[in-house]
């Protein structure tokens, strides 16, 4: 995610902290730089302008000039404004009011209405305990109500049956009633998109915002379109009054053009990001974690959310039990390895890790996930009796893993080695507490 972008202004920061002393003509200095990476990012002029604006005040402000740590508090401020840039504190989408409450998402075509419903809702049902009512209303292409409904049976969530010959404003009438029926307190409308806005698609879409009273209506942002999808959401804003924003496609290589600058040029917040073409691929929107990952500082809270949502719990704390009784076995490391595959691909993850993408890049990532699948192919040719006991792995038993795991006796042998050496340390950090593992660990503010 924004990878040009994060490179950029990681070369700004490091040439700051290298000159020793700070001056108001290096900031400077470094604020042109930062102007033309998000110039070249596609950020829009006016939002590069005033953020500029008011990192420079805020910088010569503060008296960072004098302060002991004068680059660190550059970052600092830039880290900060980008934060307030892309909406300051976190907001909850509110639901609050008499049920049904009801969503409607609004976009072009192709930007990714009907996926993002269908994760929207899934959300909803499993972290806001609600119960979602999905509407098709798109009956101009001829796929997009199927396309609704396999989602719907895919999640096992409700579907209004539309009928393709009825208008989209008395299918939503309609559903409303359904919904009620059903017992179901959300109802997601997914409504149809043009190549660009038209008038006839947005009184289509005014009549139904009359009709049915969504107490939200969505924008969802193709970030790869960059600031086209800045335009589209002003155009959709005017005629329909948005209540927020969902960015989508982030997981592409968008360049951060419309994320950074969306909020600033539409006024309004943006709830959630797209990050994958799956249903679960949703993250609540953070604007302090986006900041903190645009600038190379990675995102551990994002990464611990990742690994709660998807970490078995009942299986961790078995994990945890063996680890503090040392007997943590092979077996275990197995378990644990299938935990951590499903959180994602291992390159995706220590991305979220900061200071891990200066100091790996995409090649070391990839032979990172290779080296894992390596170690789990030797785990699982190995028998349950030397799982439990590697203490009996001899000269042949290692040649035979070797063989059955299409690895070498030497790869073997340094798994082992690898393996004693983290039994070692858990022990450590049994009797010390976790600092014995992180105490010396520092980001940039500490
Ligand atoms: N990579 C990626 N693809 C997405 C994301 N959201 C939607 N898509 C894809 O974008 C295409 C259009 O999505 P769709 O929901 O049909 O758009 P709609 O025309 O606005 O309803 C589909 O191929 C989706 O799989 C996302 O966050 N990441
Ligand atoms: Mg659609």
């Amino acid at each position: 995610m924004f990878e040009a972008l994060t490179d950029k202004l990681e070369l700004t920061f490091k040439k700051l902290r290298g000159q020793g002393k700070i001056s108001e003509t290096n900031i400077d200095e470094a604020l042109r730089e930062v102007r033309i990476s998000l110039l070249e990012a596609d950020v829009h002029f006016k939002v590069v302008k005033s953020f500029l604006e008011s990192v420079r005040a805020k910088a010569l402000g503060q008296e960072v000039l004098h302060s002991l740590t004068p680059d660190q508090q550059f970052i600092k401020i830039v880290r900060d404004e980008l934060t307030s840039l892309l909406g300051g504190e976190h907001q909850d989408l509110d639901l609050k009011g008499a049920p049904p409450v009801v969503i409607m998402l609004v976009g072009l075509q192709g930007s990714g209405k009907t996926t993002t419903l269908a994760k929207l809702a899934l959300f909803l049902k499993k972290e806001k305990k609600r119960s979602p009512y999905l509407v098709p209303a798109d009956i101009y292409r001829p796929a997009a109500i199927e396309q609704l409904k396999v989602l719907a049976r895919e999640l096992k969530l409700p579907v209004y049956d539309s009928n393709p010959e009825t208008a989209p404003l008395v299918i939503c009438k309609k559903s409303l009633d359904e919904a009620k029926k059903q017992l179901c307190d959300t109802v997601l409308i997914d409504t149809a998109g043009r190549l660009h806005i038209d008038q006839e698609l947005m009184q289509e879409l005014g009549a139904i915002k009359e009709g049915v009273h969504p107490k939200h209506i969505l924008f969802t942002a193709d970030a790869m379109t960059g600031q086209d999808a800045v335009k589209q959401a002003q155009g959709f804003n005017e005629w329909l009054d948005l209540t927020g924003i969902v960015l989508t496609k982030l997981d592409g290589d968008a360049r951060g053009g419309a994320a950074l600058s969306i909020r600033e040029m539409v006024g309004k917040p943006i709830f959630f990001a797209g990050i994958g073409e799956k249903v679960e691929a949703l993250e609540v929107f953070y604007p302090d974690r986006l900041a903190s990952r645009i600038l190379g500082m990675g995102d551990v809270l994002s990464l611990i959310e990742k690994a709660q949502q998807v970490y078995d719990q009942k299986e961790v704390q078995r994990l945890e039990k063996l680890t503090k009784k040392n007997q943590f076995s092979l077996e275990d490391f197995q378990a644990q390895l299938r935990q951590i595959k499903k959180m994602g691909s291992v390159g995706e993850l220590l991305e979220l890790i900061p200071g891990v993408r200066k100091l790996a890049p995409q090649a070391d990532l990839s032979q990172a996930e290779g080296e894992l699948k390596r170690v789990e192919a030797i785990i699982n040719s190995m028998t349950v009796q030397e799982r439990r006991n590697p203490t009996i792995l001899n000269g042949s038993r290692r040649r035979r893993i070797a063989g059955g795991s299409g690895t070498t006796v030497t790869e073997v042998n340094r798994l082992m080695k690898q393996f004693m050496e983290m039994k070692k340390m858990m022990q450590r950090v049994n009797k010390l507490g976790p600092r014995a593992l992180f105490g010396r660990v520092r980001t940039p503010f500490h």
